[in-house]
């Protein structure tokens, strides 16, 4: 049975939303579905380096994989496209985190869903709810009640929201 799942999408260097097109239409594949695609955003860099803006947006999969072996398919898929782990938090070609599994909660060395930051950043929730705005954690909290907490962060919005059957990826 397949599991839908929501994934971030961030870059910083070079040509960023070409970057985050690529990553969604190499990653779709038989056992990986791109069902939806929020708008791209321009944001602010969070957190302590100073680096240029980020582009981010966030995909709605369905997947039969199960949480560990998404996980190495995004971390595969970074590398391919230039990822070097340098510094943490630092500038990067492509970041790709899992942010919501529908159903499942999990902490394990490698990886915490809900991702651990998703609800103290505004690039993340807000391209979420672009995608759907009774979207909860499973906890059952709503994602919009965040938002109040992160409403001093910077970033706009830099297409209109896609109508069913546009492009998705590019
Ligand atoms: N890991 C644990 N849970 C997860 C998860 N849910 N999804 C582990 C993905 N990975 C997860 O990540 C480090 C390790 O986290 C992985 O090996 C995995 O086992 P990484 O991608 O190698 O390193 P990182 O990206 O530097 O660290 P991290 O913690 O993922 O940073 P974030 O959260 O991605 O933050 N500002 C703006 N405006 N936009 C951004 O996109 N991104 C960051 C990086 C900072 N500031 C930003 C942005
Ligand atoms: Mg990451």
């Amino acid at each position: 049975m397949n599991s839908t799942v929501y994934i971030g999408l961030g870059a910083n260097i070079g040509d960023a939303q070409g970057s985050l097109a690529a990553a969604l239409d190499a990653l779709h594949a038989e056992d990986l579905i791109i069902e939806a695609r929020s708008p791209w955003y321009c944001s602010s860099p969070l957190g302590p380096v100073k680096q240029d803006n980020f582009i981010n947006a966030v995909a709605r999969l369905s997947t039969s994989l199960a949480p560990l072996d998404l996980l190495d398919c995004l971390q595969a898929q970074e590398t391919r496209q230039g990822r070097r782990r340098e510094v943490h938090w630092g500038p990067r070609t492509l970041d790709l985190d899992i942010l919501i599994w529908q159903g499942i909660s999990m902490e394990t060395p490698r990886l915490t869903i809900p991702h651990p930051y998703l609800t103290q950043r505004a690039f993340v929730l807000l391209p979420l709810l672009d995608l759907d705005p009774n979207l909860c954690l499973p906890d059952g909290h709503r994602l919009d009640s965040f938002l109040d907490q992160v409403q001093d962060q910077h970033l706009y919005r830099l297409e209109t929201i896609s109508e069913p059957g546009q492009g998705m990826t590019s």
